[in-house]
């Protein structure tokens, strides 16, 4: 019977853009504005105006977790509430007191509080002053927001990450379009990437001054999608070492080892692509790696070689180097159109264990994305979700697998607790353990709810 350590945290994930609702929110963020230009490009034109009403039903919703075993709740606060002046970072009356009390009553419940400080989440006026995560002086502002989120909740929260995912945001925002501004630059991808390393960096040295106390840390939250060759031809192993780089090591190095993997240095200088630093800078990064890691893991990368050649794409993107491989026979989860591949859960812990100083680390997402949860509704309108079990169940075996091996993972969060609204995708696909009927703003265990209870109370579960 798979079975984990004591104290071994069981919790859910979530974010505030994407459960709070816009109620009483001074700012945009890009999504917002995006929201607020483009329905369209939402699903069924559904934008996080109202998303999950966290804003007004936090109580409701905190208890429900809580009846779901959920021991910690990851979320995040948003910059576009709390702050009303970007410059001088002053506070907004409203937005510091929701948090406070969101703090308090996740205490209340049992429930540990996991804070996030950004989840895609920029204000729209940064980017059309600034560019966004493009200007230096965003880096700086990032950190005044930081440091009053440290002098406000740092009492009651122990459990801090700079962001979560800012690989999706490189991608998303600057290099493919999927997200507003819809940036398609690959040169400033990479001042992004850095960017944000150096925001996260800086962050951690605020923090450390603030909450000194050893039961505090920071983190940040990285989505690691192991990058796996097609085959063993040359071309193709080189092509996923690539990927790696650049999909995982690019955040990973400098968060853990305090320095950006020397190949991917060497071939943006080749490029000409390379980010513009300062010493001073690189060693703000030296000094202030993360005392932990969040691991977001929803799927593998396959890679095979390009077919472009390195000279053939102007202006530079890093698909140069590498191109998605669909590897015949995988399993997929249909309606997200990710692959599920159990495995690599343990490839990671593996990973941080021996190439990591097998750091502290968490999982701080993974689950299963469906779309239409009410075709599994039983008499009783309980969603008999025992796809969304067994989805956990095999990764927590095979992550099982590398904590046995010694890799030092602290827990596992659950995307999601409740289902909540997932940038364009909005309410398509369902990741929550509590549904939500957002036309009535019902909320609602379902079977995993039940499931997960009773494996937060007894540490391990029936195969
Ligand atoms: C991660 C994000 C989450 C969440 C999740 C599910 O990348 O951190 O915010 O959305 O993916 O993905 P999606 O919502 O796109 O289905």
């Amino acid at each position: 019977m798979p079975t984990f350590p004591d104290n071994f945290m069981w919790g859910a994930a979530t974010s505030g853009p994407q459960t709070e609702g816009n109620f009483h929110k001074q700012h945009q963020n890009v999504f917002d504005y995006w929201f607020a230009t483009e329905p369209s490009a939402f699903d069924a034109g559904v934008g996080p105006d109202t998303a999950s009403n966290f804003y007004n039903d936090y109580e409701n919703d905190l208890a429900l977790m809580e009846q779901a075993g959920i021991k910690g709740l990851r979320t995040s606060i948003q910059w576009t509430r709390l702050i009303d002046d970007f410059e001088t970072a002053s506070l907004n009356d409203d937005g510091v007191a929701f948090y406070n009390h969101v703090i308090d009553a996740m205490l209340a419940h049992h429930i540990k509080p996991y804070i996030n400080l950004h989840h895609f989440d920029l204000p729209v006026e940064l980017y059309d002053k600034y560019g966004g995560w493009e200007s230096k002086h965003v880096v700086d502002l990032f950190v005044k927001f930081a440091t009053q989120c440290f002098e406000l909740f740092g009492d009651r929260v122990d459990d801090w990450f700079t962001f979560n995912e800012p690989k999706v945001v490189v991608d998303g925002q600057y290099l493919y379009g999927w997200h507003y501004p819809q940036v398609v630059d690959g040169p400033k991808a990479v001042q992004v990437a850095y960017n944000m390393n150096l925001a996260s960096a800086k962050a951690i040295a605020k923090f450390h001054e603030i909450c000194p106390a050893a039961e505090k840390r920071i983190g940040i939250i990285l989505n690691l999608t192991p990058a796996y060759p097609a085959s063993d031809d040359p071309a193709d192993v080189e092509a996923a070492d690539f990927a790696e780089q650049w999909s995982n090591n690019l955040f990973l190095d400098p968060a853990v080892l305090g320095h950006f993997p020397d190949k991917l240095v060497e071939r943006f200088t080749r490029d000409g692509v390379l980010w513009d630093s300062t010493p001073a800078e690189l060693a703000i990064i030296a000094a202030n790696p993360v005392d932990y890691l969040g691991v977001n893991y929803y799927h593998p990368f396959r890679v095979q070689r390009p077919d472009i050649s390195p000279t053939s794409l102007q202006p530079w993107l890093p698909d140069i180097y590498f191109k998605e491989y669909e590897m015949p026979g995988r399993v997929m989860n249909v309606d997200r159109g990710w692959e599920i591949y159990p495995t690599a859960m343990t490839d990671i812990a593996n990973n941080i264990r021996e190439n990591y100083h097998n750091i502290p680390w968490f999982i701080s997402e993974n689950g299963m994305g469906v779309a239409g949860e009410e075709r599994f509704m039983d008499e009783k309108g309980i969603v008999q979700d025992d796809y969304r079990i067994d989805f956990m169940k095999e990764h927590l075996t095979a992550l099982v697998k590398g904590i046995n091996a010694g890799s030092n993972c602290l827990g596992y969060f659950v995307w999601s607790g409740i289902d909540c609204w997932s940038w364009n995708h909005a309410y398509h696909n369902r990741y929550g353990l509590i549904r939500d009927d957002i036309h009535t703003q019902t909320k609602t265990l379902k079977k995993s709810a039940g499931w997960f209870n009773e494996l937060s109370r007894t540490n391990q579960f029936e195969n």
